[in-house]
């Protein structure tokens, strides 16, 4: 690229026009232009992860000890959707899915994890410790616990139960009853059914998973989530949340990617590895994200009026995007510039 191009030319080119510029910069040129650190949360409770990710990349830690410091911290707190304190099941059980991925492309996940407070940090004990890169139910808390995690009560916080014990009534769900022959999702915006759904009866999305990516000071990037799912699930149901290359993905050549929303729909399409993919061939990180936005909504326009998924990504420039189907994606990053909360852009 020639040396004449300004940074200001250089960004506003690589955010809207796509696919125009490789990542491959030839010489210094890449290393002026480069952003980092870097961490980007989702949603408006981002900045507050952001923070505590920042003690660790302020003092030029790794990206992937910054995620881990940022899940704890939110995992500590009581949400509708991360951490033992979050929305249960529809059986009233709390399962927590975590993953994490380093800039080797080492990477571990749990699922349909119970009582254990940190699922982001086993995880990781997944990721370093065993062979493998997902443990699910049983074994992922006989792991947990072998791993020293201590067991925690099997109670629901004060809010969650509320929060059940009204959809209990909305929904007069009977396990024994229920027929699973509906179509998740097909229901209208305020509808209940027997599934997880889509929106919560305030109208407020049925999400606030923490999504957590960045790049620390070397240039290395690494990638996080930690939730409890969708509240409501059946029991056992996995969402992206757990799933490399769904919920989360990150290649240390390129950039890294997150997402938020109905799980199902990211799944679908392997929806951040996708937003990478896109970065691999040029788009910037916000391009990237709405062409796999566009990639959903194409699968099935009409169902995807009524959900929402979002997705974050950033580069290995330091460039951060975001797009949602729908208005009120949020995500928050923070630089050594910055530290702000952006409102996604959206399809409609
Ligand atoms: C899931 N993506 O389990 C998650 C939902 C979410 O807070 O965003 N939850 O499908």
């Amino acid at each position: 690229m020639s040396s004449t191009i300004g940074r200001r030319k250089f960004l506003q080119l690589s955010t809207f026009t796509a696919p125009l510029l490789s990542f491959q910069l030839p010489g210094k040129s890449a290393v002026l232009f480069t952003t980092k650190p870097i961490m980007v949360s989702t949603w408006d409770e981002g900045k507050n992860v952001n923070a505590a990710a920042w003690e660790v990349l302020a003092a030029k830690g790794r990206a992937v000890d910054a995620i881990e410091k940022g899940a704890i911290y939110i995992e500590n707190k009581i949400s509708c959707c991360v951490g033992l304190g979050a929305y249960p099941d529809r059986d009233g059980i709390v399962t927590l899915d975590a993953c994490i991925m380093d800039e080797h492309a080492n990477c571990g996940a749990v699922a349909g994890l119970e009582q254990i407070k940190h699922p982001l940090s086993v995880a990781r004990k997944v990721m370093e410790n065993t062979p493998h890169v997902l443990l699910v139910g049983n074994g992922a808390q006989q792991f947990a616990l072998e791993n020293g995690f201590p067991k925690e009560p099997a109670v629901l916080s004060e809010d969650a139960k509320k929060a059940y014990q009204e959809w209990l009534k909305k929904n007069q769900y009977k396990p024994v009853i229920n027929i699973e022959n509906q179509t998740a999702g097909v229901t209208s915006k305020r509808e209940n059914g027997p599934f997880a759904p889509f929106f919560f009866e305030d109208g407020r999305p049925n999400h606030d998973t923490m999504g957590m990516i960045a790049m620390d000071a070397s240039g290395n990037l690494s990638g996080g989530v930690t939730t409890s799912g969708m509240a409501f699930k059946i029991h056992g149901r996995v969402g992206d949340s757990a799933g490399i290359g769904a919920g989360l993905y990150v290649d240390n050549e390129i950039g890294a990617a997150t997402s938020s929303g109905v799980g199902e729909e990211v799944i679908r399409i392997c929806g951040t590895h996708l937003v990478v993919e896109f970065m691999r061939n040029g788009y910037s990180p916000e391009l990237a994200c709405k062409k796999a936005v566009e990639r959903i909504v194409k699968l099935n326009p009409a169902k995807a009026k009524e959900l929402q998924v979002g997705f974050v990504a950033i580069n290995k420039m330091g460039q951060h995007g975001g797009y949602s189907i729908q208005k009120g994606f949020a995500y928050a990053v923070k630089t050594m510039g910055e530290d702000k909360i952006y409102q996604s852009k959206f399809l409609k």
